[in-house]
């Protein structure tokens, strides 16, 4: 009787923890991001002071409700860092691809870094996010020209969720969407993904 009592209470407080990969050029606003989402979420957890900062790689979990904690994994986008991100691809949930908004000069770079992710089957049917950084500045692409430059890449796409959302990293905007909109779709694709449990 006591085991089975441990066992249902057990059941009732496991946690489901998904891991989210983020990914992007260097510059694009990763870090700031990263630590822009442990403010928000600052109020609901003391998880957030053990996030520990690792030469190349950033980690933080953020408990979305009292069942569900989002970790992310900032893994670095500098070119020899991004040849470390396949060896993360098994055990990620989601992906976060974040885009420097005012940097037309390697908005084609960014386009093929993804297509690159893209094409890899340790993602597939994976959800992705892109972020289209730097809103807050006047010189940043509109989200809907973003959207057509990656529109290209639809085909991969279109068997994943997948959305491009507009975030200012640096003044909080779209934050919390961001979060909200991965945590759906990494619910929905528990079957394909299934997260951890603790
Ligand atoms: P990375 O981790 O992807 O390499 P960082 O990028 O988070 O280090 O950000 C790179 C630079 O972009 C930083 O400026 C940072 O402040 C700036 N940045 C990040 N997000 C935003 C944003 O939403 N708006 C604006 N205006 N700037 C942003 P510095 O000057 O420190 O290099």
């Amino acid at each position: 009787m006591f085991h089975l009592a441990k066992g249902l209470y057990n059941n009732w407080n496991r946690k489901e923890v998904y891991s989210i990969l983020i990914l992007g050029l260097d510059n694009a606003g990763k870090t700031t991001f990263l630590e822009t989402l442990k403010k928000n979420y600052s109020l609901h957890s003391k998880d957030l002071d053990k996030i520990v900062p690792t030469v190349g790689q950033n980690v933080a979990q953020v408990p979305m409700s009292k069942s569900c904690t989002l970790k992310f994994w900032d893994v670095g986008g500098q070119e020899n860092l991004r040849a470390m991100w396949p060896e993360y691809y098994p055990q990620c949930h989601g992906i976060i691809f974040v885009v420097d908004s005012t940097d037309r000069s390697r908005i084609g770079e960014c386009n093929e870094v993804l297509q690159t992710v893209m094409m890899d089957e340790d993602v597939e049917g994976v959800p992705v996010l892109m972020l289209a950084n730097k809103q807050d500045r006047p010189d940043a692409m509109e989200v809907q020209d973003i959207k057509q430059i990656f529109n290209q890449m639809a085909e991969r796409l279109s068997a994943r969720d997948s959305r491009v959302l507009p975030l200012s990293a640096l003044t909080g905007e779209g934050v919390r969407e961001a979060a909200e909109w991965l945590l759906i779709r990494l619910q929905r694709n528990k079957t394909n993904r299934p997260p951890q449990y603790r």
